[in-house]
């Protein structure tokens, strides 16, 4: 599928567009990529099957864009493409990864010091060459060194939203196969961590080298590290390695909790069986020579004496004991999530009406769609004024009128993100903020405060009797941007007090609030909300990876808001 590429390439565009100070059109790429990015159908097969004509009917894509994608699936190449790189030639993706790093001063770093790319950019930032720039300074310079250091510090590792659709692609290929007899992702893709490093899939199969044969063969691969009977290891043309090993039958659930991993949960496991008087390998469950066990994962467990444990909290973090006790929780699932409180329509720059918005959530099996857009003080989004959420409300009423006389059990919320101003008052008048269903307040801005002054910050934006729901948390974004500073036990100990719900945030960069911060939100007894910040309709999709996050972080159905039903949620 060529979806992926098509985007990245388009993205590409919008920020050499920029870097050239073109008007609107930067925009118009961008919208295209972030539609090709969620289009489940293969660009490819549109094209195949209607030509230009069936490429224009996608969202966004006007006649010169269709040129551009047929150019690329007829000769994979896009010549305007080629023509802007030509002129700029920086490596963009490499440098706009670097925080704080905008096309406008990639242009600039190049005209005036020929940085290419982010070895240039480091050399030139530890010399202190960029500091004496007129539009830099020295707090700049810094700012780019610290960028550097932290996407070094990520380096190798890669986002499970980026990972996991591709790895369920390879799964599905090789479970086609007649050969194959169990296979399955194991490794953190299993866990379903934030960031992976490489993918391991376990089978076991009538006849290994069939499997092997296949698997080095797949499209999209680049080079093949090592094949095997039982082992083989490929690269990726997304940058990331794919391990398959194929294992005796009898032995494949063993194989599967031992790859499954962590290594951590692993070694406690394994302490398990020794005080049994037991040995546990990938191989099996032995006593003494005897195999007791090891073609089932769940059979393993039981001969510890445990609960079988969903793999989200294999961290060895207190789950091996609560499995000895049979306590433990039972997580949240996708199915239990009744709607979602956080998304944006058109109104603020989002892709999709309230209505689209809404039907997909509905025909999703959703109870209600709270529509969250932008407020003013985020112009470049098009945030709404007070006057423009008055507005807004009319129109939600005439939608939810509108799905009454249909007959559908469906409700749309009014809510809004508004911004937490460095103050830590709210963008939005109260007045205003009453008259909403609720309201969330997110951080857009400022995001380099000192912990206290940060903490007190969010702290008074829960005060506001209106704030119902603080959106991702702690600002980081993966491989980007690390979170702000701020004192989470504060902030936990003020959302129970003003009964404010933190954010899980679903996108697969934000991935906020973290593990960790919701397993102690969750002992705190401070509820949680699981949304996906969904910018177009496609989006709300990814709901799922913020209930993945949300059972590593041991949240329940319980801990979670948007579990209630509309009824129980408005109560509330
Ligand atoms: P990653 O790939 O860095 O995102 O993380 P994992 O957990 O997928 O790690 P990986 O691919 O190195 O190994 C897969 C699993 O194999 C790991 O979760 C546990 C198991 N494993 C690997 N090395 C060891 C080891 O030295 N001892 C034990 N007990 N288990 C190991
Ligand atoms: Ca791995
Ligand atoms: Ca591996």
């Amino acid at each position: 599928m060529k979806n992926q590429e098509l985007a990245q390439i388009f993205y590409e565009i919008a920020e050499f567009l920029e870097m050239e100070g073109v008007a609107f059109k930067p925009y118009a790429y961008q919208k295209v990529a972030l539609v090709l990015e969620s289009l489940e159908e293969d660009v490819e097969n549109i094209y195949n099957s209607g030509g230009i004509k069936s490429l224009e009917k996608i969202p966004g894509v006007g006649k010169n864009i269709a040129e551009r994608i047929e150019e690329y699936l007829k000769t994979g190449k896009i010549k305007y493409y080629q023509q802007l790189k030509k002129k700029t030639p920086v490596n963009i993706k490499e440098l706009t990864s670097v925080e704080g790093l905008g096309p406008k001063k990639i242009k600039n770093l190049y005209q005036k010091l020929g940085i290419k790319n982010l070895k240039d950019l480091e050399r030139a930032a530890k010399s202190g060459k960029i500091s004496s720039l007129f539009s830099f300074g020295e707090k700049s310079e810094k700012n780019i060194l610290e960028g550097i250091s932290f996407l070094k510090r990520n380096k190798g590792r890669f986002l499970l939203g980026d990972i996991l659709p591709i790895a369920e692609d390879i799964e599905q290929k090789i479970k086609s196969l007649k050969e194959i007899q169990r296979i399955s992702v194991a490794g953190s893709v299993r866990r379903k961590k934030e960031t992976i490093g490489d993918v391991d899939f376990l089978a076991t199969a009538k006849n290994p080298s069939k499997i092997m044969d296949f698997f080095v063969s797949l499209p999209d691969i680049v080079k093949v590290w090592s094949k095997g009977i039982t082992r083989s290891s490929v690269r990726m043309r997304q940058g990331f390695d794919v391990d398959l090993r194929v294992v005796s039958r009898k032995s494949y659930g063993s194989a599967l909790q031992y790859f499954t991993g962590s290594k951590e949960h692993n070694i406690a496991t394994r302490k398990i069986a020794i005080n049994k008087g037991l040995k546990l390998n990938e191989y099996g469950i032995f006593s003494g020579k005897k195999m007791i066990g090891g073609e089932n994962e769940e059979g393993i467990y039981k001969i510890l004496g445990m609960d079988w444990v969903p793999p989200e909290i294999r961290e060895n973090q207190g789950e091996v004991e609560s499995a000895l006790r049979n306590t433990l929780p039972d997580l949240i699932k996708l199915k239990d999530i009744k709607g979602d409180l956080h998304c944006h329509s058109d109104w603020d720059g989002g892709e999709n009406s309230i209505f689209e918005m809404a039907e997909a959530a509905r025909i999703k099996g959703y109870q209600y769609l709270g529509i969250s857009d932008h407020t003013k003080f985020l112009r470049i989004e098009n945030g709404l004024s007070e006057k423009g959420l008055a507005n807004q409300k009319k129109e939600i009423s005439r939608l939810n009128k509108k799905f009454q006389v249909l007959g559908f059990k469906f409700y749309i919320l009014q809510g809004a993100e508004t911004n937490i101003l460095s103050d830590g008052s709210i963008d939005i008048k109260d007045q205003a903020l009453r008259k909403l269903d609720y309201a969330i307040a997110g951080i857009h801005s400022g995001f380099k405060m000192p912990k206290q002054r940060m903490t007190e910050r969010i702290i008074r934006a829960m005060k506001n009797p209106f704030i119902k729901i603080i959106s991702h948390p702690t600002g980081r974004i993966l491989k980007k941007r690390d979170e702000y500073q701020v004192d989470f036990d504060k902030i936990l100990r003020a959302a129970r007090q003003f009964k404010v719900v933190l954010e899980i945030n679903s996108c697969p960069e934000r991935l906020d609030l973290k593990d960790v911060y919701i397993r102690k939100a969750v002992e705190a007894g401070v509820k949680l909300v699981v949304s996906t910040d969904a910018h177009h309709k496609n989006q709300l999709e990814l709901i799922k990876f913020g209930v993945f996050q949300a059972r590593r972080g041991w949240a329940q159905k319980k801990d979670i808001l948007n579990c209630q039903i509309l009824e129980k949620l408005l109560k509330w």
